[in-house]
């Protein structure tokens, strides 16, 4: 067992997303201590929101010619020409405190000075380096023997909003398999839903082109006509909608602001609504059908109707906060004091470390609102978040389709973990 892994290199590129933009890829190396002083290499890219939130932590972009201003060489800079200087010698695995130098030397609320992207991307493969030289799997490392709950897949099979360039305005409608006897059967089951709901857009002469978090993108009237199209092909498949499925929908309201206060438009259908219009049409939704969660139903700035909608569907459906939480725990703890939704979403980036991140999970945790696990709609071959999933017991994961590699990379990632945490006792 390894005291000290000495940082001894760190090394910034640009490589390319899912959508084609420029993202920041990360190299650590640690050295061990004693005499073999065996080298190991940790690697790490970060992803990229569409609807990002107001209040994220910046993602550096270069603003310049090349890549149509979103270049991150100036992030990349940052890691090799300020950040390896500053954590070169220290113990990787002592995180709070290279993420603690990281923060001291952005010196900002934001991280806008070496930008979240390149400080994420250090933290996480830092993290990874570890895992690495002590030859234990990454969510054994992060979690150890508490790493043992599988999360229940989100998959999102019908893209809209700002990831899609058809008529639908919510941006995801996710099928959960809350039936499923392990993560494995939790898999077929989504893809086989997924199958059937491409026989039926097929069948109704429908797009069965993909939006970026591979979920299918098809013009449809409103968002009923998408429920009642996915709950059909849940029947389909052989399952039971609501006992062995639930379904989950990611508003990304924020997305809906208006000039006007407390208003919102649908930017799709150029439909203007009050937020107490929403919330009932909300409500409407979840007396239908079986859901799980809404995320995001209002603004990231509309508390009030936010105290609305949970005091009317708290009872009933995790109500959860993306865009308003950004995984920032001050805006949690706002939330938690406040009694504001009863679930925040977790996305690495949005805060832009590891120890921040996992100081959500748990503020969350303690305080009995779940944590779901995200990716980002711009993703790469990058799995680390499959792996923290199961190491801080988040329960649930939203990382797409069952399509696009950059989404599958996960859920393989999730299956081999299964292998460990779901093997019966002997
Ligand atoms: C969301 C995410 C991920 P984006 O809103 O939850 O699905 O989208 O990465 O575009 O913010
Ligand atoms: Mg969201």
């Amino acid at each position: 067992m390894y005291k000290y892994l000495k940082i001894v290199n760190v090394v910034g590129r640009e490589v390319l997303d899912s959508r084609g933009n420029p993202t920041v890829e990360a190299e650590v190396t640690v050295k061990v201590d004693g005499k073999a002083g065996e080298l190991f290499t940790g690697s790490a890219i970060v992803p990229s929101g569409a609807s990002t939130g107001k209040f994220e932590a910046v993602e550096l972009r270069d603003k310049e010619k090349r890549y149509n201003g979103k270049g991150v060489s100036k992030a990349v800079f940052n890691i090799n020409e300020e950040i390896y200087p500053a954590l070169e010698g220290m113990n990787a695995l002592k995180q709070s405190k290279v993420d603690a130098v990281m923060l001291k030397l952005d010196k900002t609320d934001n991280k806008e000075k070496l930008g979240a992207n390149a400080i994420l991307a250090v933290s996480m493969a830092a993290m990874k380096a570890c895992a690495k030289a002590l030859n234990v799997p990454l969510f054994q490392y992060v979690g150890g023997i508490c790493a043992n709950k599988m999360p229940i897949p989100m998959m999102n099979i019908l893209n809209g909003g700002a990831h899609a360039s058809n008529n639908v305005d919510v941006q995801e409608f996710m099928i959960l398999p809350v039936g499923a006897c392990c993560f494995k059967e939790g898999i077929r089951w989504c893809a086989e839903v997924y199958e059937e709901l491409k026989k039926l857009l097929k069948d109704r002469h429908l797009s069965i082109a993909v939006g970026d978090e591979g979920g299918f993108a098809p013009n449809l009237e409103s968002e009923k006509d998408v429920l009642d199209t996915i709950v059909e092909a849940i029947e389909k498949a052989g399952y039971k909608p609501g006992d062995d499925f639930k379904i989950s929908l990611d508003v990304a309201a924020s997305e809906w602001k208006s000039d006007k206060k407390g208003m919102y438009v649908l930017p799709k259908k150029n439909k203007e609504m009050s937020s107490e219009e929403l919330i009932e049409m909300w409500e409407e939704i979840t007396e239908k059908y079986p859901i799980f969660s809404i995320e995001d139903p209002l603004d990231e700035e509309d508390w009030e109707g936010w105290k609305k909608i949970t005091e009317r569907l708290g009872e009933k459906i995790r109500l959860v906060g993306d865009d308003l939480f950004v995984t920032n725990v001050e805006r949690l703890k706002k939330g938690l004091d406040n009694e504001i939704a009863n679930a925040i979403l977790i996305k690495p980036n949005q805060i832009g470390s590891i120890s921040e991140t996992i100081n959500a999970v748990q503020m969350a945790q303690n305080k009995g609102y779940i944590a779901i696990m995200s990716h980002r709609s711009g993703e790469s071959e990058d799995t680390t978040i499959a792996d923290l999933a199961v190491a801080l017991n988040t329960g649930y994961i939203k990382t797409g389709a069952p399509c696009r590699a950059e989404r599958t990379a996960k859920y393989n990632q999730l299956i081999r973990i299964a292998e460990i945490v779901e093997k019966k006792e002997k």
